[in-house]
């Protein structure tokens, strides 16, 4: 039931990111989860907002071979994984205070943001 919940809620998030508002942060409510999809364009959505409050997950999976994408870096919190092809990686985003973080692919090519407010 939950995981019917989450799909929804980011469906309407693809929705409305997928329109004219590109320049506009995909929005994580607090403890929220969002799906990250990685390949030849990058990492999209790339703007995150998150809620402060309780851990939110980003949620990345990589979609293509014909990208370097193949994982994904958050220095801040010096996290640095895999992205196996197809295979949902999980990444726990600490909420407790204002910040922004970076994220990006191994060669610091694609690249990403996550404002925590
Ligand atoms: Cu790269």
């Amino acid at each position: 039931m939950r995981m019917v919940l989450v799909g929804a809620f980011v469906l309407s998030l693809w929705g409305s990111v997928g329109c004219s508002k590109s320049d506009e942060a995909a929005q994580v409510p607090a403890g929220g989860e969002l799906k990250v999809e990685a390949n030849e364009k990058g990492f999209t959505p790339s703007a995150i907002a998150v809620k402060k409050g309780a851990t939110s997950h980003l949620v990345f999976t990589r979609t293509s071979e014909q990208t370097c994408a193949t994982e994904v870096v958050f220095p801040d919190l010096g996290i640095n994984k895999e992205l196996p092809l197809n295979k949902p990686v999980s990444i726990d985003i600490p909420a407790d205070q204002d910040k922004t973080l970076t994220f990006a692919c191994g060669m610091n090519m694609y690249k990403g943001q996550v404002v925590v407010k």
